[in-house]
């Protein structure tokens, strides 16, 4: 079914409303596993876009341990790969600019091993297509896991080529959701949305979202509504619906416009997060 902003997202946005003696405990303690090198910026665009979407805390966990702060962005806590799990997070996002080293493995495998709800992008995703052992895990899992593949990684996923997941991409997304035990959000033009029995079509968004880092920008906003209590499927609809919608609103400023960054993408689904 197509998701209807008026009635399937309302409710759950209106969750997000915050309490006169709220404080930052209540939003979750989201930590993000990523960023190799030569791909930092991935998983900070994904701690960034989770802050602006109002998670509590932020951690993130970096594969390439130079860099010790986030300069433009200091609310950020950055700490080495293998010590994020020991502090503790209330919600996992593992993949942006992770990388398929053997680091990268053994992380994802503790990722899939906790008990923490999870969400899966990019190099995680690309992992598990290689790897049926991660496969069989997420079938023992009790939390939430949400895979967040563009049609590439699907077709990883699924052991076929990209142009079948495209021509069929209805039964592309269920049929994921079943293998994998999980909720999907299949990326692209119309993303859908889908757990073991249902799926969602969303109806947002335009080509000037085709730049780089607009799926780690997804993935950091999904964690971050699920760290506020919004269920797998309303995080992942109302994200997809808001990152395409803050897409919208700027081609309305700027028909036909090219250029629009991931950076500042995030800024503009916050604001359509105050529209509601
Ligand atoms: P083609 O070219 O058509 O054959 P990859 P990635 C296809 C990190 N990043 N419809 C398309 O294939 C990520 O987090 C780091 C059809 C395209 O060339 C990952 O960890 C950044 N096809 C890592 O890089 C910013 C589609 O997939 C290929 C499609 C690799 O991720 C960038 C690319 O996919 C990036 O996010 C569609 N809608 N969409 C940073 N600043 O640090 C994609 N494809 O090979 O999985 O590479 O997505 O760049
Ligand atoms: P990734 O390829 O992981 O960086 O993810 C790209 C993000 O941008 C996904 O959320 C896609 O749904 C979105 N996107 C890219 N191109 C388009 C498009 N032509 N129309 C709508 N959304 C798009
Ligand atoms: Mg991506």
């Amino acid at each position: 079914m197509t998701i209807r902003p008026s009635s399937d997202l309302l409710p759950a946005l209106q969750q997000l409303i915050r309490p006169i003696d709220s404080h930052k405990g209540l939003y979750g303690s989201v930590a993000i596993l990523g960023g190799a090198t030569g791909m930092i910026g991935a998983a900070l665009l994904a701690g960034r876009a989770a802050l602006h979407l109002g998670a509590g805390k932020i951690w993130v966990g970096l594969l390439d341990e130079r860099l010790l702060v986030d300069p433009t962005q200091p609310e950020l806590m950055i700490v080495a790969a293998n010590q994020l799990l020991k502090q503790k997070p209330s919600h996992l996002l593992i993949g942006p600019g992770l990388g398929q080293s053997k680091q990268a493995i053994e992380l994802l495998h503790s990722a899939l091993m906790s008990s923490l709800p999870l969400v899966l992008d990019a190099d995680a995703l690309n992992l598990i297509a290689q790897e049926a052992e991660f496969k069989s895990l997420l079938h023992t899992r009790a939390a939430e896991t949400i895979i967040t593949p563009h049609p590439a990684e699907a077709a990883r996923l699924l052991q076929c080529p990209t142009k079948a997941v495209q021509a069929q991409r209805e039964q592309a997304v269920k049929t994921l959701s079943k293998d994998f035990c999980c909720h999907t959000i299949l990326k692209g033009s119309n993303t859908l949305i889908a757990n073991q029995h249902e799926v969602w079509i969303n109806t947002s968004g335009n080509s000037a979202l085709s730049s780089a880092g607009q799926g780690d920008i997804l993935s950091g906003i999904v964690l971050a509504l699920l760290a506020q209590g919004l269920s797998a499927i309303q995080a992942s609809c109302c994200a997809a619906y808001l990152h395409g919608s803050a897409a919208d609103s700027w081609r309305k400023k700027h028909p036909n416009g090219i250029g629009l960054t991931a950076s500042e993408t995030f800024l503009l689904v916050r604001e359509e997060l105050n529209l509601q």
